[in-house]
């Protein structure tokens, strides 16, 4: 892909233990599960002629792989990088080796949470933080990457 060529992609990145959602403890993270996420940002991105390209992954360097195949071809990256967010410096290396707009989500409010989950490695590298909003924030943040241009 070219610099001209415009690019119509987002990529939906879902960090360890995500696919679980809607199936445990609904009370902290709600009934939604993963392919409904996916289905609510592939709706909003198609309001905007766009697309998503969809990834979970339990594992820390398939996340950075999947960061690192954004540049190919996607306008931007919506980020939940789960427990990573709190310890992993390679993931915030590779959002911002690929200098594409991302947006940190978070389904709760990491800040009425324990200490630790206070500390973000991405919210430095990322153009916005949402957190707290439930699944809404992941289409808040396809929302954003589509009009932030606009
Ligand atoms: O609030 C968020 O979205 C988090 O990124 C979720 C992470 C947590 O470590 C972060 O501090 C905040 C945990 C994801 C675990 O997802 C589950 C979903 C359903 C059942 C169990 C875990």
């Amino acid at each position: 892909m070219t610099d001209t060529t415009v690019r119509k992609t987002i990529l939906v990145l879902n960090g360890p233990n995500l696919n679980l959602l809607g199936v445990r403890e609904p009370e902290k993270y709600g009934s939604a599960t993963l392919a409904d996420v996916e289905h609510l940002c592939e709706a909003a991105a198609a309001r905007h002629g766009l697309s998503i390209r969809s990834v979970q992954s339990n594992h820390e360097g398939s996340l950075v792989d999947a960061i690192h195949d954004a540049r190919q071809d996607a306008l931007g990256i919506v980020i939940n990088a789960g427990a990573y967010t709190h310890t992993s410096v390679a993931l915030r290396d590779a959002v911002a080796a690929v200098a594409l707009p991302a947006v940190e989500v978070h389904i709760t409010n990491v800040h009425q949470r324990e200490e630790f989950r206070h500390l973000s490695y991405l919210s430095g590298v990322c153009e916005a933080v949402i957190a707290g909003a439930g699944v809404l924030g992941y289409r808040f943040a396809v929302d954003y990457l589509a009009e932030r241009d606009a």
